[in-house]
């Protein structure tokens, strides 16, 4: 039997969860437009063989501004440390910058080995690739370069190939039926802020958290009520929108997809409730989720 803990890293935005996505064929990152949406890492598990993959989907490593921030950033850097293989994913259609320079500084202190993943290649000629492939060759010793579409699922197949090379003879460290590390409660908090990240504006997602307050499971159908947690009234305000529209346009999205999660019917009422400064706060980060170790 073998094993392999691969991590994808790289810059916010740049597909790292519609990878993950891709790979497991399933949901279970969330994803948007907008960097960092994922604040935790998670780990996805991928069985072909005898060959167990699991993959850790890092936040996106960028400068903190606040506390969160810097969970987030340390959530990122923690799980370089124990991983067999450092994927790092970059988007092609975003020109070589001081963010990427200084990614590849933190994977050279780890000396692990790594490859890199141009993603998003949907969007380019396959000659323009070249020249990219170029750069990064002369910046990192790569030990392969591949190009994918994490969003069309093209080349996956080949990326995966590749990665499980670097599984080792180990045991599993997950049983067969296991898809992730999380739990259903994380994963339901999760999709509910996919929706503020994909259904709010610029920095309003940002100042947000998800809290399940009460999970039922009653005959055929859960019964969920959650919070979403903001730092200002005035976030609380937009959140819940003129006459309450964007709430209940959150709440009607974010139904849909947990019925889809749990395969079941679910009745979900939200609830936004402000918390001041909570992102500075490690009370309300750990309360929140964002443990600090
Ligand atoms: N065109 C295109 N868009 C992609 C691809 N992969 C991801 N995206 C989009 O890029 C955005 C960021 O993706 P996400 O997975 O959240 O990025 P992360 O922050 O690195 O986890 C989302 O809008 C995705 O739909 C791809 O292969 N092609
Ligand atoms: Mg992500």
């Amino acid at each position: 039997m073998k094993s392999g803990f691969i991590s994808f890293i790289g810059r916010p935005n740049v597909g790292k969860s519609t990878l993950l996505n891709s790979i497991l064929g399933t949901k279970l990152a969330i994803t948007s437009s907008k960097p960092q949406t994922t604040r935790d890492s998670i780990q996805g598990v991928y069985i072909d063989g005898d060959v167990q993959l699991i993959f850790i989907d890092t936040p996106g490593i960028h400068k903190p501004k606040n506390k969160l921030g810097k969970y987030i950033n340390k959530e990122a850097y923690n799980n370089m440390q124990d991983t067999n293989l450092l994927a790092l994913v970059v988007d092609v259609t975003e020109p070589f910058g001081r963010g990427d320079e200084f990614v590849l500084e933190k994977m050279k202190e780890t000396g692990l080995p790594a490859i890199l993943v141009l993603n998003k290649v949907d969007k380019m000629k396959r000659e323009e690739v070249l020249p990219i492939i170029e750069t990064y060759q002369s910046k990192y010793p790569f030990e392969h370069i591949i190009p994918v579409s994490a969003l069309k699922q093209e080349n996956i197949k080949e990326l995966i190939k590749v990665m499980k090379e670097y599984a080792k003879e180990d045991f599993w460290y997950y049983d067969e039926n296991t898809l992730t590390n999380k739990n259903m409660n994380y994963l339901i908090t999760e999709r509910i802020r996919e929706k503020i990240f994909r259904l709010t504006e610029e920095e309003i997602p940002y100042s947000t958290a998800v809290i399940i307050e009460h999970m039922e499971k009653k005959k055929n159908a859960y019964y969920i009520i959650a919070n979403i947690i903001v730092d200002r009234d005035a976030v609380k305000k937009i959140i819940v929108g003129r006459h309450g529209t964007k709430i209940k346009e959150i709440g009607i999205k974010s139904r849909e997809d947990i019925e889809e999660l749990l395969q079941t019917k679910v009745y979900l009422e939200i609830f936004v409730k402000t918390v001041k400064k909570w992102r500075d706060q490690d009370k309300y980060l750990t309360e929140f989720g964002y443990e600090k170790d």
